[in-house]
């Protein structure tokens, strides 16, 4: 892997050299825009000048983003927390005569036929913060790791540990003037060395649904420093934050325990997100100590997405879904915050197969 870091790092100096046109697109999500803002900050210092960067809701590396770049005359792609799956997507974006580079962190079964920089033990932002670092060694971006890190729930082993801790001390010691400020307006006076209530709290401001053009104020968060601007885009997060979270709240309050191993919900608030569902799972997760499943209801063609929340213990979702894996179009995530894509009318086998594996 430090090799690929290595090659990663010269193919960016290629780039530069050759003034390249150059795309760093992040998924939709903390991790994902933490990590693409690293990558597309550390490339401007550098001094490209044809540089953009796509931080888009529709995720999942939109097609029609992909035909975009090619007749933009894009020469590289930096993906950043998705891809290592989309192979089809790749070799698309290859015979159009663009190369790829891929940071991510979510399972594959074989790699992708392009330069990738990969670990499941990391957020991607974290991946991200190593291929800075191979570029540059002076970037400071932990904090934004340790963000990404807890955004994505990511458990602290000895591989990432060290870098997470120095973030949290970075955003303790207000480094960054967008956090200071969003921080300083929450409440939220220290970040813990450890999970718990300030994760959770944090977690809350930046896992919600990243749409209507959120995603841009989080990386603006990340990158100004003009104190009046960062006044606007912080209230408006909070806003945003409030309005949904007020909906989430009410909903959650109405279900009930059932006599189940696990709790299967659907909703049909505004922005059926896996956010959102994530969102309403992880507080019934909680309230009823045991897995919740939630989603937004079925899509024209019969499907549902959901979300999947552990509570705290004891609990390992993807390695429960491979138990049942025959049962779902596709499934994918981390122990404690998972999902899948499924038929609407497989959902109660499902349920009945996963409660049968829960011991
Ligand atoms: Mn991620």
């Amino acid at each position: 892997m430090k090799n690929n870091l290595k090659r990663i790092a010269e193919r960016i100096f290629l780039a530069k050299k050759e003034d390249q046109k150059v795309a760093v697109w992040g998924d939709y999500d903390t991790d994902g825009i933490s990590g693409a803002t690293i990558v597309y900050q550390t490339l401007k210092n550098l001094g490209f000048k044809n540089l953009q960067l796509i931080l888009d809701p529709s995720g999942r590396m939109d097609q029609k983003i992909i035909h975009k770049l090619i007749s933009n005359g894009n020469k590289l792609i930096v993906i950043v927390d998705m891809g290592i799956t989309e192979v089809e997507k790749i070799n698309f974006a290859l015979s159009n005569g663009m190369e790829v580079i891929v940071i991510d962190h979510h399972l594959y079964t074989s790699p992708p036929p392009v330069l990738f920089h990969h670990s499941l033990k990391k957020a991607a932002v974290q991946l991200c913060y190593e291929v800075a670092k191979a570029i540059n060694p002076d970037e400071q971006f932990s904090d934004l790791v340790a963000l990404g890190s807890i955004a994505d729930k990511i458990e602290l082993n000895s591989e990432n540990k060290k870098v997470i801790i120095k973030g949290i001390e970075r955003i303790n010691q207000r480094k960054r003037i967008g956090l200071k400020i969003l921080l300083s307006k929450i409440k939220l006076a220290k970040l813990a060395k450890k999970p718990g209530k300030s994760w959770d709290k944090l977690r809350s401001y930046f896992n919600f649904p990243l749409r209507n053009g959120l995603q841009n104020n989080f990386y603006q968060i990340f990158v100004l420093n003009d104190e009046s601007k960062l006044d606007k885009l912080t209230d408006e997060l909070i806003r945003f934050h409030q309005n949904i979270y007020q909906k989430i709240d009410e909903f959650s309050k109405t279900i009930k325990l059932e006599e189940s191993k696990l709790t299967l919900v659907e909703h049909h608030l505004p922005h059926a997100t896996s956010g959102v569902n994530g969102a309403i799972a992880e507080r019934l997760a909680n309230k009823f100590n045991r897995i919740a499943l939630v989603h937004g209801g079925k899509d024209k063609n019969g499907l549902v997405r959901v979300s999947a929340r552990a509570p705290s213990d004891g609990y390992h979702l993807v390695k429960l879904f491979r138990k049942c894996s025959n049962l779902f179009l596709n499934f994918g995530g981390h122990p404690k915050a998972a999902g899948f894509q499924a038929r609407y009318n497989d959902l109660e086998k499902i349920k009945i197969c996963l409660s049968k594996n829960l011991h």
